[in-house]
């Protein structure tokens, strides 16, 4: 059976649509993972969708990916621009990562315009709002139909 792509989400992605609409608009979360699979079923894909608020459980899922997915789209939020540790186990996995925000991190505060994840990343999608999920599948399938002939 074919690899799901694993979509990872990190801290507080979980109140999506519950605070701060101006910045990261009013879907949920649930709203995000219904749209991400509609468009991986569109490119013969299915995905695995996944929140935590835990860093470690970031690293372990992005390990796990190594053997049962066939690339990763990850939001890290706020460790995108603390961990070393992300960093690290994406260069382990030897997946590509589409990376996403929400917002556009390079017109907010400083400190979120350095990411790790994009330092070993094949991409990024940022500040295009929800719909960057659904580029991120497109852009990750375009590249697994050209380098693993999937
Ligand atoms: O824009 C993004 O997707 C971010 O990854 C979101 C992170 C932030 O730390 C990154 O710099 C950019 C924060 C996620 C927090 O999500 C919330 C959702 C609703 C209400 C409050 C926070």
């Amino acid at each position: 059976m074919a690899k799901p792509i694993y979509v990872l989400n990190g801290p507080t992605l979980n109140m999506l649509g519950s605070r701060e609409p101006h910045i990261y608009g009013s879907q949920t979360l649930a709203d995000e993972e219904a749209m991400t699979a509609d468009r991986a079923s569109a490119f013969g894909h299915t995905i695995d969708f996944r929140q935590t608020n835990s860093e470690g459980q970031l690293v372990d899922w992005i390990l796990e990916a190594r053997e049962k997915a066939c690339g990763i789209i990850l939001n890290g939020a706020a460790y995108t621009h603390t961990s070393v540790a992300l960093m690290d186990a994406i260069s382990a996995s030897e997946l590509p990562v589409v990376e996403v925000h929400i917002s556009n991190i390079f017109k907010r505060e400083p400190f979120r315009h350095h990411s790790y994840v994009s330092t070993v990343s094949l991409g990024v999608i940022c500040g295009l709002g929800p719909i960057g999920y659904a580029l991120a599948v497109e852009a990750l399938s375009d590249y697994l139909a050209k380098h693993l002939g999937s």
